[in-house]
C-alpha cells in the first residue's frame, strides 16, 4: 500500500530514509529529533554539524548511522502560532521538500512522524490532515511506499465532528445486531440439525443436480477482476488512475489485472469500490464477486458504509477513520 498510517516508533522502521522533526539548528533536541539522534549515535551530529542549519519548510539529508534506515532526511517544521501565520504553507513544504529530496536519493520507502505535532504544537489532526494530502498528491505521480507513524496513539484524533458522527452511524448500526438479547436466546436455544441429517441432503441434492453442475459452472458470472476492469473503462479512468487513488500498488494490480479468477482480500476490493466511487449496491456487488459482504456485526463494514453513503470517497480519509477506530485499513 503506497500510504500507511502506523503506529510505530520511526528509530525502528526498516525503511530506506525516515524524516525527522528537526530544528533549524539541525544539532539535536527533544521529541522524535531526540530519539533519532540516540539511536543513530553521535556520528549523526557529527554529520548534522557541517551541514548549517536548515530554513524552516526546507528538509536535508544525512546518513542513518547506527539506524534500521539507510538515510535520515531532517526537516524543520513551523512553529504553531494561531493558524495565521503561514503554518500551513510552511508545514506543507516540509513534505514536498523531503519526498522530492527521498526521490532524488532513489528511496523507495520512507516514514515520516508527524512533524510539528508535538513541541511545535501544530494541532494533530490538521498536521495529520497536511501529512495525508501532500504525501498522496505526491504519489499520484511517484512511485514509493510512504509511512506516517503515529507514536501517541492517545494524543491522535481524527476531527471531533468526523469521529462523533462515525461512532453514531456504528452506534445506529452496530448495537442492533449486538445486544438484541432475545435474538441471541432464541439462536442459543434453537435445536441443531444433526450434521448427518444435513450432509446426507445436501449429497442427494448434488448428486440430483448432476451433470446440470457443468452447465451452470459454464455460465459463471462475471469475476471480480472483470467486473472491476470494466468498472474502469465505464468510468473512463485509466489502470494507473485507478489504482493509485485506491492505495493499491503497480504490482498487485498486474497480478489481478492479468489472472480473471485472482481472489483478492476484502479491503482490496473495497479500496477499488472507493477508487471507483461505486454505489453502495454496486459495492456490495464487487464484494459478492469476490465472496464478500457488507455486514452491520463488522464496525469496519459501517465505517465504509457510512463514507460511501455520505458520498465521501477519500481514502486517506476513509483510512484515518478506521485506523481511529482501531480497524485494518483499506488498500492492499
Ligand atoms: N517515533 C515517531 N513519532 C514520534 C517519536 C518517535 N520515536 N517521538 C515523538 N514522536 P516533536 P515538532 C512524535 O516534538 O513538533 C525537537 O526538540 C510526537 O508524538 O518531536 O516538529 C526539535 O529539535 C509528535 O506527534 O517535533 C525541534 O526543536 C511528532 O513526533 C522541535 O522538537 C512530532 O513531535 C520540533 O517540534
Amino acid at each position: 500500500m503506497p500510504l500507511q498510517i502506523i503506529r510505530n516508533d520511526i528509530t525502528k522502521m526498516q525503511v530506506d530514509a525516515i524524516v525527522n522533526a528537526a530544528n533549524e539548528s539541525l544539532l539535536g533536541g527533544g521529541g522524535v529529533d531526540g530519539c533519532i539522534h540516540r539511536a543513530a549515535g553521535k556520528e549523526l551530529l557529527a554529520e548534522c554539524r557541517t551541514l548549517g542549519g536548515c530554513k524552516t519548510g526546507c528538509a536535508k539529508i544525512t546518513k542513518g548511522y547506527r539506524l534500521p534506515a539507510k538515510y535520515v532526511i531532517h526537516t524543520v517544521g513551523p512553529i504553531y502560532k494561531d493558524g495565521n501565520q503561514g503554518e500551513q504553507a510552511f508545514l506543507e513544504n516540509c513534505y514536498k521538500t523531503s519526498l522530492q529530496l527521498a526521490k532524488e536519493y532513489g528511496c523507495e520507502s520512507v516514514a515520516f512522524p508527524l512533524i510539528s505535532s508535538g513541541v511545535y504544537g501544530y494541532p494533530k489532526d490538521k498536521a495529520l490532515k497536511v501529512a495525508v494530502d501532500m504525501i498522496s498528491s505526491f504519489l499520484i505521480e511517484n512511485e514509493m511506499t510512504v509511512y506516517i507513524v503515529i507514536f501517541d496513539k492517545a494524543a491522535y484524533q481524527i476531527g471531533e465532528k468526523l469521529f462523533s458522527d462515525i461512532a453514531e452511524y456504528i452506534d445506529d448500526h452496530y448495537v442492533d445486531e449486538h445486544t438484541d438479547k432475545r435474538r441471541e436466546r432464541f439462536r442459543m436455544n434453537a435445536p441443531m440439525k444433526p450434521f448427518m441429517a444435513m450432509d446426507d441432503a445436501c449429497k442427494c441434492k448434488a448428486m440430483a443436480v448432476g451433470s446440470g453442475l457443468d452447465d451452470a459452472l459454464s455460465q459463471m458470472d462475471e469475476s471480480f477482476s472483470e467486473m472491476l476492469l470494466r468498472k474502469i473503462d465505464e468510468r473512463g479512468m485509466t489502470d494507473a488512475q485507478c489504482y493509485k487513488k485506491a492505495n493499491i500498488d503497480r504490482k498487485l494490480f498486474s497480478k489481478i489485472r492479468s489472472d480473471v479468477n485472482y481472489k483478492p482480500s476484502k479491503p482490496t476490493v473495497l479500496a477499488f469500490a472507493i477508487s471507483l466511487e461505486l454505489s453502495l449496491a454496486e459495492t456490495k456487488d464487487m464484494l459478492m464477486k469476490a465472496g464478500f459482504a457488507l455486514s452491520h456485526s463488522n464496525k469496519f463494514d459501517i465505517i465504509i458504509e457510512y463514507f460511501i453513503k455520505n458520498g465521501n470517497y477519500n481514502i486517506f480519509e476513509i483510512n484515518e477513520a478506521l485506523f481511529a477506530f482501531d480497524q485494518s485499513l483499506l488498500g492492499a
